[in-house]
C-alpha cells in the first residue's frame, strides 16, 4: 500500500449545477475526472486532514466503484475516518441524517437521483457541508476554481475494502466504518411520527402500495412500512435497488411511475399510493382515484402537520423554491407564519432551516422535507401523509377537498422541453428576458400580463444574492408561467415551463387540470414562442 500523487490536468466541465455535478456515466470512468472531481472538492473545503466524511450513493452503476476511488483518496489526503452505508447504499436523506447525527465533516452523495443509470446512462455526485445539506454555491464555485487549477491528485494504492460487512477496518491511517444504512434514519422517523396511529391503519385495513421504483427507497421502505409499521408484505413493490433501475427513469411521476398511476386510478386500487425517486429524495403521492400535485401535496402538509407529534407545536415557517406553486402561501397566510420563495435547488434551503425560519419546505419537483434533515425526503414525506390519514380518519381525495374549499386550487403543471440544442434554448431565454420590461400591462392571448421579472434572490440569512434563476410572468386572476433551463440534465438543454391557475370559486375546484391551465398555456407560448423558436410542438413530459 503507498501513497501516490498523480500529476493531472484541469478538467473542463466540472461545473456543479442545481445539484452537484452531473454527467454521462462514461465521463465520470473517464480517465482521471472522478479523481479530479474528488480532489477539487478536498481542496476546496480545506483539505481533509483528519476530517470525517460520510460516505454513500444510490446504488446505480458505478457506485460501488466509485466509493472505492473516493476511500482511497480520503486516505490518502489524510482523512481520519469514512462512515460508509453497507453496499456503499445510502439514501440523500439518511446521508443527510447521518453527517448531522455523527457530527461529521460533511458527505459524499453518489447519485443522479432521478435520471437513469448504467454505463450510457447517467451518474452525479455531490458534496454535502456538516449542517447535512448540499453545498451552498459559494462552496460549489470554490470546487470549480479548484477543478481548473489541478496539478495532482493525492491516492493510496491498495486492494479494494470490504463494503459489506459492518464494522470498522483501516485503509492507510484512515478507519471505514461500514454502517446500516437504514437503522439510524428508520429511528429518526419513529421519533417524529405517530408510529402506532399508522399501525393501527394498517391493522384495520387499510392499504397502500409503495414503488421504490428499484431505487434506493425500498430497503428504508420495506424496513418501516413493512417490519416496523405492519403493512402488509408485497406492500412495497420494485424494492431491490438495481444498478440501472431496471431500465427505467427513476423519476416519480405520473409518467414514469404509470403502473401505480394505473392502479390508483383503476377499480383495484388500494387507499394509498407513494413512490420515491433513484435516491429516495423525491416523492409521489396519489390517493384512490386522486394524483396529488407535489405543490399541492406541499400545502396540504403544511396545513396538517400539526397531527404529527414532532410538529404538534405548529411551523415556524415555510419555504418554497420559485415555480412551486403557491399554495403553500395561502397556507402560511392563514397560519401567519413566514412564506420563503427561494430559487430552485434544496441548497437554497438550508440557511432558513439553520435559522429556525422555516420548518417545512418544498419544491414542484416531487420534493418535500422538513427541518429533521437538511435534504427533501421521499419516505419522510409518504409517513406524514401516513400520520395525517391515521389521526384524521378521512382519505386523501376528501382531504384534498376540503383543502381546496379552504384554500382555493392553484391548478399546476410542468412541461419539460428536452434534448433541445443548447443555442436554441439560450435564444428562447434570451429574447424573453430582452421583452420583461415591456410586458407588464400587454396582452398575451387574451391574458393581461400583470407583472414579468426574472427571480433573483438574496438569502435573508446571509444576504448572498443569486440571480438568473428563472423568468417569471403573472397575468391576471393568479395565473403564472415560469420559465427556466434545467441544472441537472446531462444531454442538450432542456426548458422547463411550469403553468400555474388559481380558481377559488367552489363550482370551479374539480376541473380538468388540462382545462383550467389552457388559457396560461396559450399565453405561455404568445409571450415565449417556444414552439416557433424550437420546432417543438409539445413538451417531451408533462408532469
Ligand atoms: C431539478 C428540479 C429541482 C430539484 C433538482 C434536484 O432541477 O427541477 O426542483 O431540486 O432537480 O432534484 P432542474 O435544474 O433540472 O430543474 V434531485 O431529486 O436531485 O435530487
Ligand atoms: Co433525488
Amino acid at each position: 500500500m503507498h501513497l501516490q500523487t498523480i500529476p493531472t490536468d484541469p478538467i473542463e466541465g466540472q461545473k456543479p449545477g442545481t445539484s452537484g455535478l452531473r454527467k454521462k456515466t462514461r465521463v465520470f470512468m473517464g480517465r482521471h475526472y472522478l479523481e479530479n472531481y474528488v480532489q477539487a472538492i478536498f481542496n476546496a473545503i480545506g483539505g481533509v486532514q483528519g476530517k470525517s466524511l460520510v460516505i454513500g450513493g444510490d446504488g446505480r452503476y458505478f457506485n460501488d466503484r466509485a466509493i472505492q476511488v473516493i476511500l482511497r483518496m480520503a486516505a490518502a489526503n489524510g482523512a481520519a475516518r469514512a462512515i460508509v452505508g453497507q453496499g456503499g447504499i445510502l439514501s440523500t436523506p439518511a446521508a443527510s441524517h447521518l453527517i448531522r447525527k455523527r457530527h461529521s465533516d460533511g458527505g459524499l452523495i453518489l447519485s443522479a437521483s432521478h435520471n437513469p443509470g448504467g454505463p450510457d446512462e447517467d451518474f452525479g455526485l455531490k458534496y454535502n457541508t456538516p449542517n447535512g445539506g448540499p453545498a451552498p454555491e459559494h462552496v460549489t464555485d470554490r470546487v470549480h476554481a479548484e477543478s481548473l487549477r489541478l496539478t495532482s491528485y493525492q491516492i493510496v494504492e491498495t486492494s479494494d475494502v470490504d463494503l459489506e460487512t459492518l464494522g470498522q477496518t483501516a485503509l492507510a491511517g484512515m478507519i471505514v466504518e461500514i454502517v446500516d444504512p437504514v437503522a439510524d434514519y428508520a429511528a429518526l422517523m419513529q421519533q417524529l411520527f405517530d408510529f402506532d396511529a399508522i399501525r393501527a391503519l394498517f391493522a384495520g385495513g387499510f392499504r397502500m402500495r409503495f414503488d421504490a421504483m428499484h431505487a434506493v427507497t425500498g430497503p428504508y421502505a420495506k424496513a418501516i412500512l413493512e417490519d416496523e409499521l405492519g403493512a402488509p408484505r408485497g406492500t412495497v413493490v420494485n424494492g431491490t435497488p438495481l444498478p440501472d433501475f431496471g431500465g427505467g427513469h427513476p423519476d416519480p411521476n405520473p409518467i414514469w411511475a404509470k403502473d401505480l398511476m394505473d392502479l390508483m386510478l383503476g377499480p383495484e386500487a388500494p387507499e394509498f399510493g407513494a413512490a420515491s425517486d433513484g435516491d429516495g429524495d423525491r416523492n409521489m403521492i396519489v390517493g384512490r382515484g386522486c394524483y396529488v400535485t407535489p405543490s399541492d401535496s406541499l400545502a396540504l402538509l403544511a396545513a396538517q402537520a400539526h397531527l404529527a407529534p414532532a410538529y404538534s407545536a405548529g411551523l415556524k415557517g415555510v419555504a418554497r423554491s420559485m415555480p412551486t406553486s403557491a399554495a403553500v402561501d395561502r397556507v402560511a397566510a392563514s397560519l401567519g407564519i413566514a412564506c420563503y420563495e427561494t430559487p430552485t435547488g434544496w441548497k437554497f434551503f438550508g440557511n432558513l432551516l439553520d435559522a429556525g425560519r422555516a420548518t417545512i419546505c418544498g419544491e414542484e419537483s416531487a420534493g418535500t422535507g422538513s427541518d429533521h434533515v437538511r435534504e427533501k425526503d421521499g419516505l419522510w414525506a409518504v409517513l406524514l401523509w401516513l400520520n395525517i390519514l391515521a389521526v384524521s380518519g378521512k382519505s386523501v381525495a376528501e382531504l384534498m377537498a376540503e383543502h381546496w374549499a379552504r384554500y382555493g386550487r392553484n391548478y399546476y403543471s410542468r412541461h419539460d422541453y428536452e434534448g433541445i440544442p443548447k443555442a436554441d434554448a439560450d435564444a428562447v431565454i434570451n429574447r424573453l428576458r430582452a421583452a420583461l420590461p415591456a410586458l407588464a400591462g400587454q396582452t398575451c392571448a387574451g391574458l393581461v400580463v400583470t407583472s414579468a421579472d426574472e427571480f433573483g434572490y438574496e438569502d435573508p440569512v446571509d444576504g448572498s444574492v443569486s440571480n438568473g434563476q428563472g423568468i417569471r410572468i403573472s397575468f391576471e386572476d393568479g395565473q403564472r408561467a415560469v420559465f427556466r433551463l434545467s441544472g441537472t440534465g446531462t444531454e442538450g438543454a432542456t426548458i422547463r415551463v411550469y403553468l400555474e391557475a388559481l380558481r377559488t370559486d367552489p363550482g370551479q375546484l374539480t376541473l380538468d387540470p388540462a382545462v383550467a391551465l389552457a388559457p396560461v398555456a396559450q399565453a405561455a407560448e404568445a409571450v415565449s414562442r417556444l414552439a416557433e423558436m424550437t420546432g417543438r410542438n409539445r413538451p417531451d413530459v408533462v408532469t
